[in-house]
């Protein structure tokens, strides 16, 4: 009996089960200049990204959560860092090598025939730490730089968001980073998703970081745009299944005894 419970603590410790998976604390904001009344509150980033936003409709990429009880604007010279109860890890069971996702308000842009031609992307510096004193700078990406939230799967009005699809979709699984969604349509965008919520992705492995506990997003003074977050999130590994079934496999014995 001890040792049946002693293994499965030890299987339920290497999934989120009991965690919760997003930013759970704010550590410190400054707004900075250039923020919009209301958009200063930095709890909105806390927990999980917007599903449905505050008029009651669908987050998709083309609707993307806007109101100031949903995002927080980080201004010019402005910082938010957020905190995380449980560790992401740079686990190599992370789809893509993708450990942590970014969740902005930006959203794809498209022509009279409905087909994806840029990304309105509002910027926003990204800073990785373990401690929450040594920080390392994310290159190359910006936090409003990811793939747009999409809140469910099967949703019929991409453009306003107006039903709920069939089902909600993961924010804890990235979207392939190499997906080339330019000239396509609204659908098929969403059905490339296969099942992700959406945001940035970032291997916190490319960076050196065998575990992150704290994300900074800052903007410069100079800054064209001003960002808005809405929220972050730890992806959840999925084991090969060359790693599942004999486990499976061992458990169902244990279970037959
Ligand atoms: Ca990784
Ligand atoms: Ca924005
Ligand atoms: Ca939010």
């Amino acid at each position: 009996m001890l040792r049946i419970a002693v293994v499965v603590s030890l299987g339920l410790a290497g999934s989120t089960l009991g965690a919760d998976p997003f930013a759970d604390r704010v550590v410190s904001y400054v707004a900075g200049e250039g923020v919009a009344a209301g958009y200063d509150d930095p709890t909105t980033a806390i927990g999980s990204p917007t599903r449905v936003n505050y008029f009651g409709d669908t987050v998709t990429p083309f609707n993307t959560p806007y109101w100031s009880t949903d995002v927080v604007s980080v201004g010019r010279g402005g910082s938010l860092v957020v905190a995380f109860d449980e560790a992401i890890l740079d686990n190599p069971l992370n789809p893509f090598g993708i450990d942590l996702l970014v969740f902005g308000n930006q959203f794809f842009i498209t022509d009279s025939n409905g087909r994806l031609t840029g990304l309105f992307d509002e910027g926003g510096q990204i800073e990785l730490s373990a401690d929450g004193n040594t920080w390392i700078a994310v290159t190359g990406l910006t936090a409003e730089g990811g793939f747009p939230t999409l809140g469910f799967v099967g949703i019929t009005d991409l453009q306003f968001g107006s039903d709920q699809g069939t089902g909600p979709t993961d924010f804890t699984k990235p979207v392939n980073p190499q997906l080339n969604w330019i000239g396509m349509t609204r659908e098929e965008l969403a059905a490339a998703y296969d099942g992700s919520g959406g945001g940035l992705g970032i291997d916190i492995g490319a960076y050196g970081l065998g575990s992150v506990s704290y994300v900074r997003i800052s903007n410069a003074i100079d800054a064209v745009g001003i960002p808005e977050i809405d929220g972050f999130a730890a992806v959840t590994p999925v084991p090969a299944p060359a790693a599942i079934l004999p486990l499976a496999a061992w458990f169902m014995r244990r279970r037959s005894r």
